[in-house]
């Protein structure tokens, strides 16, 4: 026999978004449960995003979650973008004047993972969810499994932070909502290690051999990523070979001072566009790459997904404090317009930098878009608002949340 719980707001995932969101409703007396599927440990260890915006330290911050952040976080006040046997800085401070933040999601994931722990809030891990019911009626039901058990969460309103591959977007009836997506034909080849970081700021690098990115978590540990097509086993690549892969990529300069070392982590992430629209079915709203997902090259996976969570928490916290209606109504829409401007500049920051096909033509009007984007001041700003985030909307009141 199901075993019913009620709670305000249920929420799927315990991922960056859920368990954000989980915590700013918390921290205005909402009610909430957070369903995961994974182990504590799993989700922690899952090496992911490097870089954030200032408005996601702004959140987090909002949260009473960016004390470790703000003591280990590296500000880094420009990017490296190799092209055409040629490196160009973008300048973040002076074209966006503000800087970027270097830090892990992993950190991210256990800075909020331990505040909500100590703060008592309702997170089951382990426990799978199989499906939702009840989004058009007065209450939804969230089924999932606890000890192989089936067990119902009762809740006014759902929160799909259950990511790309879960079950929220399932929920939604065919023909209610519309799906825009692009594969790409590769992946990121990724290593994470404990070597000195190439150079001090992130290289984004477009080599006629294809994409490499040098990035980093701290002065001793490196994360770096080399374009690999489509479907490639990251077992099939020993340390060595992607060592002298990434430096075959990298200006001589850089190559020559490279420090190797053995993996800590080595993964394949494939390549995707996706947005659905709209991000609100009756109870249930879809947050973070449960309803999108942008290839990473412009470091913008975790930051949409933080955006997304605190867009939806100012909505609840207007209706359970004023049952003030216009945020809820309002989410999907301001959501979708930050993510839309994520989704063209990670699209584009793609299409500029990895090997797309051997047409002589591509590569030379990838080298004429980039040398326009680094060689003027107006491509240079484009280049840099986008990467250090647009601002951040609160659906309620129009005004600038971050
Ligand atoms: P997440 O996917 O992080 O979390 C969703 C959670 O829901 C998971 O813990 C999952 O176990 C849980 N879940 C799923 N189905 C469930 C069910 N049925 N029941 C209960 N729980 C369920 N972004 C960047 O900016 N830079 C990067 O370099 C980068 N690299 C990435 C590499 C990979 C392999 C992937 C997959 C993503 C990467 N991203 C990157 C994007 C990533 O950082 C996401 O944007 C971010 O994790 C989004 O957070 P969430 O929306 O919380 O989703
Ligand atoms: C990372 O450090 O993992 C990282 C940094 C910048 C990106 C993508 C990934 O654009």
């Amino acid at each position: 026999m199901a075993v019913a719980r009620r709670t305000q707001v249920g929420i799927i995932g315990a991922g960056p978004s859920g368990q954000l969101l989980a915590r700013l409703l918390f921290r205005h007396g909402i009610d909430v449960v957070v369903l995961e599927r994974r182990s504590r440990e799993y989700v922690e260890g899952r090496v992911r995003a490097g870089v954030l915006e200032q408005g996601t330290a702004a959140v987090l911050r909002m949260a009473g979650a960016a004390d470790r952040l703000d003591k280990c976080g590296h500000e880094h006040g420009g990017i490296q973008i190799a092209f055409d046997d040629r490196m160009a800085r973008v300048d973040l401070r002076k074209y966006a004047e503000k800087p970027v933040i270097v830090y892990g999601q992993t950190e991210v994931t256990k800075d909020l993972n331990s505040l909500n722990e100590a703060d008592g809030i309702d997170v089951h891990f382990e426990v799978e969810v199989r499906g939702l019911s009840g989004l058009d009626r007065n209450a939804a039901r969230i089924h999932y499994l606890r000890d192989g058990r089936p067990a119902e969460l009762v809740c006014d309103y759902v929160a799909g932070c259950d990511g790309h591959h879960g079950v929220s977007r399932s929920a939604i009836p065919h023909g209610f909502a519309r799906e825009y997506e692009k594969t790409y034909p590769f992946g990121w080849l990724g290593v994470l290690s404990e070597t000195r970081p190439a150079a001090p700021e992130l290289i984004y690098c477009n080599s006629p051999l294809g994409f490499a990115l040098c990035s980093q978590r701290s002065a001793t540990i490196s994360r770096n990523y080399v374009q690999v097509p489509a479907g490639h086993d990251p077992h099939a690549w020993s340390d060595h070979a992607f060592w002298e892969e990434l430096r075959r990529r990298l200006p001589d300069a850089v190559a020559e001072t490279l420090e190797t070392g053995p993996s800590i982590e080595k993964s394949i992430a494939p390549l995707r566009s996706y947005i659905i629209e709209p991000l609100r079915c009756g109870r249930l709203f879809l947050v973070g790459d449960a309803a999108h997902i942008v290839p990473p090259t412009g470091a913008k996976g975790l930051n949409l997904a933080v955006s997304d969570a605190a867009m939806l928490a100012s909505a609840l916290q207007a209706w359970y404090a004023e049952h003030d209606e216009s945020g809820i109504e309002r989410y999907s829409a301001t959501a979708l317009e930050r993510i839309w401007n994520a989704e063209r500049f990670s699209w584009w920051f793609t299409m500029a930098t990895h090997r797309l096909s051997d047409n002589p033509f591509d590569r030379r009007m990838q080298v004429a878009d980039l040398d326009y984007f680094t060689g003027t001041d107006a491509g240079r700003a484009s280049i840099a608002e986008n990467y250090v985030g647009l601002p951040i909307c609160n659906p309620v009141t129009g005004s600038r949340l971050a």
